[in-house]
């Protein structure tokens, strides 16, 4: 995949948002967004119907705004919608099932942490990973530890050179530090969705980023 399209990568539930979350997304896009990927997970998260019609919705306002539109885990979900990638993560389906169920356009992604996973998922045919939690964060409720952007680094000086983006309690503030490791872009949910100007916190955080 294009690693421009990672740079300011968004991710957002009905569950994560300050306010309408399509209202929000639209915001965001509006402030820079460069890809979007639904995330309907944990406490309050939609289901069935109710979920697929948010995922279109959202789905549709990507679309009218050229912003790729990915789907978490869910890859029935991503088939039905023809959405434009799948993100997985260790737990979830293996990245070789998920390319033979999906047709070859689909971006997958997946998450990893360490050189092993990042290297395996390179083999299977990942097109980029998501490595965190960068710093510390609440709005994953089973998040681990922060790993730091020393991971990327890492990743980087043992041969890793698939499209990567940080995640997990990235900010304005601290987003710089995440691509001089060596990502090509963060993913960030709440700096941008529980923000009271979701538009002006995406422009902020994209002009820290180039
Ligand atoms: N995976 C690792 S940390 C995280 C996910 C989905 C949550 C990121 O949310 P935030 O609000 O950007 O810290
Ligand atoms: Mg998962």
């Amino acid at each position: 995949m294009n690693r421009e399209q990672l740079l300011l990568y968004f991710i957002m539930g009905t569950n994560n948002s300050a306010g309408s979350p399509l209202r929000v997304l639209t915001n965001a896009i509006e402030g820079g967004v460069t890809c979007f990927q639904f995330r309907e997970k944990g406490q309050g998260a939609l289901e069935g119907a109710e979920k697929e019609q948010a995922a279109r919705d959202m789905q549709a306002i990507c679309r009218k705004h050229g912003v790729p539109f990915i789907v978490n885990d869910d890859i029935e979900l991503a088939l039905e919608l023809q959405a434009d990638g799948i993100h997985v993560g260790q737990d979830d389906e293996s990245i070789e099932a998920v390319r033979k169920k999906c047709p070859d356009y689909m971006i997958v992604g997946v998450s990893a942490k360490t050189v092993n996973e990042a290297a395996q998922a390179q083999k299977q045919g990942a097109d980029y990973i998501g490595t965190g939690p960068m710093f510390s964060t609440t709005t994953k409720a089973d998040a681990k530890s922060p790993i730091g952007p020393g991971a990327i680094t890492e990743l980087r000086e043992n041969g890793i050179d698939l499209p990567v983006v940080g995640i997990g309690g990235i900010k304005k503030e601290n987003a710089s530090e995440v691509i001089r490791a060596g990502a090509d872009g963060v993913s960030v949910i709440s700096s941008i969705s529980m923000d009271e100007d979701p538009k002006q916190a995406a422009r902020l955080l994209k002009n820290q980023l180039t």
